[in-house]
């Protein structure tokens, strides 16, 4: 029997899976405030590729979520010491190139660091600092690094980010110490620092520590550069003070989980972020240090002279996979917390 062809066409268009579901899904866990929504909607828009998106607040959550075997996701974003937690515990996929052609666009210094020599497994997103942010119309004293900020004077006005190796770094830094020397000597030496300083903090906050400083709920705080290159947009009033005993510098970056089953929109997605004019667009809405070269030509002078996103100087250290060791950071400062 001949079917007419237009019924043909009606009975194809019944068959045929949508559109979305045909161009599949790109299950993403990322940092929580980093990506914008924007950025995903357009990404779907223009492919058709659904993007979920489960969010993070440091990379010990990422890494005991991937580590357990929850979440079945495509595509991650650790810093580059969670990444080389990964590359050594085999959990990535290794990209492939080919598909990546607008990784061009990528600052060449940022490729191949400690964390993936190679450059296999992993794309720079964003790169930053953590400094303190002082609200110069409450505080007047000179702020120059981790001893001034952790005083009785200042209890209960501080906001400081939640995340265990961040603290103990900021107090291995205060004993003239270096980020990677976590040792255990190192953390005995720096737990009854850290004992004190817990006390003094009002609010922990990794998420949007901007939001207890733009408040007025606090004076200062210890916070991602891209947090405090926000305030400084708000109000020059907030200044952002690289500590003078060391800062942390990260490069966070996309990679590909080794059971991730969408690995070619994982490819798309990180290839479509890479573009300049949609990295531009995470730089406006998260001012983090964009790495990406061919972004950074599109961003307006106010943008590059945002001191947090682009800071001058400051001695600063990568933080290393110190393996076991973090889990002994993780119950020193939840044990501190927990005794306040
Ligand atoms: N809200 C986004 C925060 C990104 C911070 N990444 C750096 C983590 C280094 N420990």
């Amino acid at each position: 029997m001949k079917l007419p062809i237009s019924s043909l066409l009606a009975l194809s268009v019944l068959l045929a899976p949508s559109a979305l579901t045909a161009a599949g899904v790109v299950n993403l866990f990322g940092w929580s405030e980093y990506v914008p929504q924007a950025v995903l909607d357009g990404f779907t828009a223009e492919t058709g590729i659904k993007v979920n998106f489960e969010t993070f607040a440091s990379n010990e959550e990422l890494l005991s979520k991937l580590v357990a075997g929850g979440g079945a996701y495509d595509l991650v974003q650790p810093s580059d010491y969670a990444a080389e937690v990964m590359i050594r515990r085999q959990m990535l996929a290794p990209l492939d190139p080919a598909k990546l052609p607008n990784l061009k666009n990528i600052d060449p210094a940022l490729m191949r660091l400690p964390h993936d020599p190679a450059g296999a497994y992993t794309v720079p997103y964003m790169t930053g600092t953590v400094g303190i942010v002082v609200n110069t119309g409450k505080v007047h004293e000179p702020i120059r690094g981790y001893r001034d900020i952790f005083q009785p004077k200042f209890q209960n006005r501080l906001v400081v980010l939640n995340d265990s190796r961040e603290l103990v770094t900021w107090a291995l830094y205060a004993q003239g110490l270096a980020a990677n020397d976590v040792t255990p000597a190192n953390l005995a030496k720096v737990r009854p620092l850290l004992a004190e300083w817990v006390k003094l903090v009002k609010v922990f906050d990794s998420d949007s520590p901007k939001t207890a400083l733009l408040n007025g709920d606090v004076d200062i705080g210890v916070v991602w550069s891209g947090e405090a290159a926000i305030l400084w947009t708000q109000d020059r009033k907030f200044q952002y003070v690289l500590p003078a005993e060391g800062a942390h510098q990260f490069v966070d970056v996309l990679a590909i989980p080794a059971k991730a089953k969408n690995r070619d929109e994982a490819h798309a997605f990180i290839n479509y972020i890479l573009r300049p004019e949609v990295s531009r667009l995470i730089s406006a809405a998260f001012p983090y240090t964009n790495p990406n070269l061919a972004a950074r030509k599109l961003l307006t002078p106010e943008e590059l002279a945002n001191p947090a996103s682009y800071p001058k100087g400051g001695r600063l250290e990568t933080f290393r996979d110190i393996g076991k060791t973090a889990t002994v950071i993780d119950k020193l400062v939840t044990d501190l917390k927990s005794a306040l």
